[in-house]
């Protein structure tokens, strides 16, 4: 896969693209980075990316003509002209669905902006207004690392992925189990005796039933949509609502 990253701060960027698995990902050829300084598409001699709202109001806006002229060229590099992607609050909230589909992608162009947001008309350039979250950041560009590394993991061949993906599907949409290594006792904290039976499908048993009542206490909404069988389905309302009893319940009295 092949990624163009448009930004005034592309020195933001080696930290997150050599290290750990994005990039081994780079090292085998299976991720190609181009991060680009979208000042190189400037107009004036001040390399100027912004400019004064319209209508007045606080702060800056990041000016239509080097946004268009850089996307043109980049997309132009190469035949596959790639899925365009803008960051913004506004945006369509990334999710685990949405990641293994961007991963699918032959390439990808993220545009990060800066100031109080983009020039309007800049927007439809996008293919995807994408949100990481529902909070304000001070650009795109933590956003976009967050979708470099989220598709790094993904792409078939990078280090550890086939297995562990196979683990996600099984476990579609739940959260993960608790995990252990040594030592056994660390500081009166015991490992679950079953992990230390040598019985795998007692231990496989286990962990499923532990991701289940993990994310019906934590994350209700997600067991919603998960794939459960009917016995599954009953210890996870059991869970839940054992929760939200606990939770009515209010803080013990003395
Ligand atoms: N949340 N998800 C987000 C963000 C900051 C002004 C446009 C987010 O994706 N991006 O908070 N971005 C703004 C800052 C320009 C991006």
């Amino acid at each position: 896969m092949r990624i163009d990253v448009l930004t005034i701060f592309p020195e933001m960027f080696p930290a997150v693209l050599d290290a750990s698995m994005v990039g081994l990902a780079r090292e085998r050829d299976l991720l190609d980075v181009h991060v680009h300084n979208l000042r190189d598409w400037a107009h004036d001699r001040h390399r100027t990316t912004d400019d004064y709202p319209y209508g007045g109001g606080p702060g800056m806006v990041m000016k239509p003509e080097p946004l268009f002229e850089a996307v043109d060229q980049i997309r132009s590099e190469t035949p596959v002209s790639g899925r365009v992607i803008f960051f913004t609050p506004a945006g369509r909230v990334l999710d685990q669905d949405l990641a293994e589909e961007l991963a699918r992608e032959d390439r990808l162009i993220l545009v990060c902006g800066r100031y109080e947001g983009f020039d309007e008309r800049a927007l439809s350039l996008a293919d995807l207004e994408l949100s990481v979250g529902d909070y304000v950041l001070t650009g795109g560009e933590v956003p976009a690392m967050i979708v470099i590394d989220v598709v790094a993991r993904l792409i078939p061949g990078v280090l550890g992925h086939e297995l562990s993906a196979v683990d996600e599907s099984f476990t579609s949409g739940l959260l993960e189990y608790p995990q252990y290594t040594r030592p056994p006792v660390y500081r009166g904290m015991e490992v679950p005796e079953v992990l230390l039976s040598g019985d795998h499908a007692r231990i496989a048993r286990w962990r499923r039933e532990q991701s289940i009542r993990k994310t019906a206490r934590l994350r209700p909404d997600l067991v919603e949509r998960a794939e459960l069988t009917d016995d599954e389905r009953r210890a996870a309302d059991q869970e839940t609502s054992r929760c939200r009893d606990h939770a009515e319940e209010g803080p013990p009295d003395e």
